[in-house]
């Protein structure tokens, strides 16, 4: 299994992000790319790679001790990374909420014997792979109209590959701890 935690967007906001990147990146002004399916739209939080199945609980119990309140994510740029060949929507400021819920899954998931991860964290929902933007465009861009995502669920997801291209399955989700 190829696992990852992410933060899952609701149907509603997923329209919303999608209708949004369409707009900011749109093929008449000489964006390319593929934009990832409206489905797929996330922002992972760890990426686990190939998983055996007897770690999923260690992992699970990883993701539901995390302690968090529910707290505003704001999209409020379109980026793009040169080396993935990824656009992005990302955030100015990092919510701190957001940062400690990293940092202890982070934490949860060296008891299931992940390597520590060195990589900063760069909260970002990939929009688009394969992706070369106009050269007229001078990036990160900041949105026009602030994305707000109320953030209230946690997921692990499985990510699947068909002859129809990558899936994600949601294995299960977790709201803010207790008061
Ligand atoms: P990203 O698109 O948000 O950058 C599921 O495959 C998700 O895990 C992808 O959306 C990607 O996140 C992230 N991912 C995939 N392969 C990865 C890798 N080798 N290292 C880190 N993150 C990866």
């Amino acid at each position: 299994m190829r696992l990852f935690v992410a933060l899952w967007p609701d149907a509603e906001l997923r329209e919303v992000v999608y209708d949004s990147s369409r707009k900011m990146m749109p093929k008449k002004d000489g964006w390319q790319g593929r934009l990832v399916d409206k489905q797929n739209l996330h922002v992972t939080l760890a990426f686990l790679g190939t998983v055996s199945f007897d770690r999923v609980d260690c992992i699970r119990a990883a993701v539901e001790n995390i302690r968090w309140q529910p707290f505003t994510l704001q999209l409020d740029q379109l980026g793009y990374w040169h080396r993935p060949r990824v656009a992005w929507f990302g955030v100015t400021q990092t919510p701190e909420q957001l940062t400690d819920m990293v940092r202890q899954l982070r934490q949860g998931l060296l008891h299931c014997d992940f390597e520590p991860e060195q990589r900063a964290f760069h909260p970002h929902l990939t929009l688009a792979r394969k992706c070369r933007p106009p050269r007229s465009v001078d990036l990160p861009v900041v949105l026009a109209e602030v994305l707000n995502w109320d953030v209230r669920n946690l997921a692990l997801v499985s990510s699947v590959t068909d002859p129809a291209g990558v899936r994600y399955e949601v294995m299960d989700q977790w709201g803010p701890s207790d008061a």
